[in-house]
């Protein structure tokens, strides 16, 4: 069987969870409590070089960093497919997934890591300008999605993720402006599918 290597508060293995559930494929979790920094640990860095999850074995064949899992996981069992058919269609959902990882997500994670702090050591502009750069994400992504339900055309990899991060947008009260009605229904859309509640921990 499948084993993943995750963390319920990792929103890269979140991307990963939601993809396997999406497949319809059982994994096992190994749970890498990053709190205790056991991703650092020596047996660990033998299945993931840098240290960091997620890492996913399949049969002994181990894979490391989430958009190269899901690629893997597309690729491996490509039904139902999580991908566009066409190469333009699978640039764009790789780019829209290239944004996330680059300018969504890292936002985020700097909330989380404010967030853990004892209150008064809280730095408020970094919250605050974390805030504003993921705001600034939703232009894009509302772009992206005229005349779409989804960022590449069909539900895709792209989606998953950002699905993975949209609990910490209502754990951080991120509101998203109503001027972007595409992406506040995407957003409802997405977190009506099972793998989003089922993905959670
Ligand atoms: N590019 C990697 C990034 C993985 C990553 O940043 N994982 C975080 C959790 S979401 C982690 O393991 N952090 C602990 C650490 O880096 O020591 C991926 O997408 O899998």
């Amino acid at each position: 069987m499948i084993k993943l290597y995750t963390f319920p508060l990792s929103t890269n293995s979140r991307k990963v969870r939601i993809a396997l559930l999406e497949k319809g494929l059982e994994f096992e979790r190994i749970n890498v409590d990053l709190s205790k920094r056991e991703q650092k640990q020596p047996e660990y860095l033998k299945i993931h070089p840098f240290g960091q999850v997620p890492a996913l074995d399949d049969e002994g064949f181990i894979v490391y960093d989430s958009t190269i899992i899901n690629e893997y996981l597309e690729d491996e069992y490509p039904y139902p497919p999580l991908m566009p058919k066409d190469s333009e269609g699978r640039a764009r959902a790789r780019m829209m997934e290239d944004f996330r990882d680059t300018h969504f997500n890292p936002p985020c994670v700097k909330i989380i890591y404010e967030m853990r702090k004892p209150e008064g050591e809280r730095v408020a502009d970094v919250i605050a300008t974390a805030k504003a750069d993921i705001n600034k994400c939703f232009d894009r992504i509302e772009g992206a999605l005229q005349g779409k339900e989804y960022l590449a055309g069909s539900f895709s990899l792209a989606d998953i993720a950002f699905m993975a991060n949209f609990d910490l947008l209502d754990r951080f009260q991120i509101a998203v402006d109503p001027k972007y009605a595409n992406t506040i229904a995407w957003i409802a859309r997405l977190k009506a599918r099972p793998s989003f509640a089922a993905s959670a921990s």
